[in-house]
């Protein structure tokens, strides 16, 4: 049970806080005096017990729920059309709009749903523009979601741990299996779809002895109240799997794609957990890759891999979301011929086609392994007979782990808005991703969560701005960082302009700022190895062939160029490829991803390679100091429990910072024996 204290940040955007405007709350709650429900669908109920939670809290008036209209009292209605009369909004869209009144009939606002999970996103809307104090007396509104999959995965484990998790303990399992009580998978079912998220994966993509289990007869029932906890806000259940599950839990010898038993196994177990959780999702895989098990082992190949499970599943109607984060970890970085940057393009590509249609390839939105800056995959660019969803980290394991402040929408949106030139200028990755660019039946977002058993979900409160950026940019990729911004905050911390101001200016600045103490000009890591936090330039577990960023006392960086270097360039398509191949002009935030550079290399900001590199890393300690700075005006202003744990996030976060530029600056300025121009004390 928790109490006051514990719940700072708890209800995070779905806080209805009392509205303070006497006009508008009556506004309101005239506006919402009865909801009706049309039909009688779990999530039409879902939709009105929601909606009328939020009115009560927010004008202490709480609907009374019915299915009979009364037309002389204004309410609201939420239904379902049949497709023809919203034409053109997909399965999940929906309109709200208002109807006015005439004399026989109150006013009426109509929230149409064109399946009920549409409704249901209808109904999130309307409570988004009460909380926003929006006049919803006038509504005109018509969404559908821009990407089909709007996918969370969780990297849970049965034993409560979450890998790559700052935020606490699971709140699937504890170190007894399955968690007893699911009430906070329910107010998280609720977070999620008030985004528009529509599926999750509920166990780490390291699949271990015991998730392997999962797919069993032993965990069906358990599964099956979890799917009807998500499926109630409409969200798809998927599990992770082990590809050698046949092996591991089947009796049999083999895991071999091809093999026919392996084939008739999987094709059991599907059937199996179809019929306990009809509205199962599918797979989630993760193979061939940092020691997990795969296709590589028979011979085969990914498309070999992916289809078997995809054979299983398709009489169902189920998905296979195949991971393309395939590499050799244990390669030799001294031999340029393994780039790793390279890998998933050259394991991938040849593949294009061969993938069954219920396979979608989940590709991570740079080459490496988000990092605070990379360049955006090529894959994306690579493949156009494949259905394909990007993959992004809301958990900032290489981006300030939640203690931090880094709010990566502004990276999504660039990643998004990446023209690959695959099919002509506008081949963006946003329409790589969602499936229009080729027409693809599948396509979307992924992303690896951020939330752990945590009081505020997120470890840093200002992360939940993460989760939240996550899926508004799912639903709609056309959402400004800026746009998304406003919303969380309003949502999340009222509506007062000047706490806006500030806690806008906090939240889109610190992607850069995290940036400019950490990794320089695209070169990546730099982190202690395994747990990944705090600097240690030479650290990356998997160089200990040599450093991966080849700094010497002359120069750093990695030439990844198509003369000289690995060819990675070469990867990408002439437009995007020529840019990064040139030295000149390749953009200063990727020079080191692309080049090896000396030290006095001047970039197109005019500044050394080495002056760039002190000098960003003392402007960002003062940049960090400025962010808990603006925080403390806010004094009084924001719930003090709330306000004091991200002061003390934010406290700790500029001392850490410091930590970052001695440790960096001294590394480099050991290295090149080049002085700072302004004569600072590198220590
Ligand atoms: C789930 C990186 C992380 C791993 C993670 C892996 C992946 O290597 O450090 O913890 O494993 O990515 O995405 O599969």
């Amino acid at each position: 049970m928790m109490n006051a204290q514990d719940k700072i940040g708890y209800d995070a955007w779905l806080r209805y806080a009392s509205i303070e405007n006497g006009e508008l709350r009556e506004e309101y709650r005239a506006c919402c005096s009865v909801i009706v429900i049309t039909e009688q669908t779990k999530l039409l109920h879902t939709a009105a017990r929601e909606l009328a939670e939020a009115v009560g809290a927010m004008t202490g008036h709480k609907p009374e729920v019915t299915s009979v209209r009364d037309r002389q009292v204004p309410s609201v209605m939420i239904g379902i059309k049949g497709k023809g009369d919203t034409d053109g909004l997909g399965d999940e869209g929906y309109t709200l709009q208002t109807l006015e009144g005439g004399q026989e009939e109150a006013e009426c606002i109509a929230i149409i749903g064109v399946s009920d999970r549409g409704a249901l996103y209808g109904a999130f809307h309307l409570i988004r523009l009460m909380q926003m104090g929006e006049p919803i007396n006038k509504l005109q509104v018509k969404e559908s979601p821009a990407n089909g999959l709007r996918i969370i995965n969780q990297w849970d484990n049965m034993d409560g741990s979450i890998e790559r998790g700052y935020a606490g303990k699971s709140i699937f399992y504890d170190s007894g299996g399955f968690v007893k009580d699911f009430t906070r998978i329910r107010d998280y079912a609720r977070l999620l779809a008030s985004t528009g998220i529509n599926a999750i994966s509920i166990n780490n993509v390291n699949v271990h002895r015991e998730e392997t289990k999962l797919i069993t007869a032993e965990y069906e029932r358990t599964l099956s109240k979890v799917a009807d906890v998500f499926g109630a806000y409409g969200i798809k259940l998927f599990l992770s799997i082990n590809f050698a599950s046949p092996i591991a839990i089947g009796g049999l010898q083999t895991a071999d794609p091809l093999d026919p038993e392996v084939r008739k196994w999987w094709a059991e177990r599907a059937e199996d957990l179809y019929r306990a959780i009809p509205d199962f999702g599918g797979f989630l895989v993760k193979a061939d890759s940092e020691f997990r098990p795969g296709p590589f082992t028979y011979g085969r190949d990914h498309a070999d891999g992916a289809n078997l499970l995809a054979e299983a599943l398709a009489p169902h109607g189920g998905l296979v979301i195949w991971r393309c984060f395939v590499y050799n970890c244990l390669q030799d970085w001294r031999d340029r011929s393994t780039d790793r940057a390279k890998a998933a393009y050259d394991h991938f590509t040849p593949l294009d086609g061969r993938f069954a249609d219920n396979v979608i390839l989940q590709i991570k939105n740079g080459p490496m392994d988000f990092q605070v800056r990379e360049p955006v995959s090529p894959l994306f660019g690579g493949l156009s007979h494949t259905n394909q969803v990007l993959e992004l980290q809301i958990t900032q394991e290489y981006t300030g782990q939640q203690k931090h402040v880094c709010y990566l929408v502004p990276q999504w949106k660039e990643v998004l808005d990446f023209d690959t030139f695959a099919a002509g200028k506008g081949s963006t990755v946003d329409k790589i991703a969602s499936g229009a660019l080729y027409n693809r039946p599948y396509g979307g977002l992924a992303a690896v969560s951020n939330i752990g058993d945590d009081a505020c979900w997120t470890g840093h409160p200002l992360a939940q701005a993460n989760l939240y950026g996550y899926g508004r940019l799912a639903w709609n990729s056309a959402l400004s960082a800026e746009q998304i911004t406003t919303e969380w905050i309003r949502l999340s911390l009222g509506r007062d302009p000047v706490t806006e101001d500030v806690v806008s200016s906090i939240l889109l600045r610190s992607w850069g700022i995290y940036e400019s103490y950490t990794s320089p000009l695209g070169v990546g890591w730099m982190v202690n190895p395994n747990h990944h936090y705090g600097p240690n330039v030479d650290g990356y577990e998997y160089s200990k062939w040599g450093t991966y960023h080849f700094a010497d006392h002359q120069g750093i960086g990695v030439d990844r160029t198509i003369g000289t270097g690995t060819g990675y360039a070469g990867q990408y398509h002439t437009q995007p490829s020529e840019i990064y191949n040139s030295l000149e002009r390749c953009p200063d935030e990727l020079l080191l991803f692309f080049h090896h550079v000396p030290y006095t290399h001047v970039l197109q900001s005019g500044k050394t390679v080495i002056q760039h590199i002190y000098d960003t890393h003392f402007d960002g300690v003062d940049a960090a100091a400025g962010l808990l700075a603006a925080w403390q005006t806010l004094r009084g202003k924001i719930d003090n429990a709330y306000f004091e744990l991200v002061a003390s996030r934010l406290t700790e976060q500029s001392e850490h910072a410091k930590e970052w530029r001695d440790v960096i600056n001294t590394y480099f300025y050991r290295k090149s024996g080049i002085d700072d121009r302004q004569g600072r004390l590198i220590y």
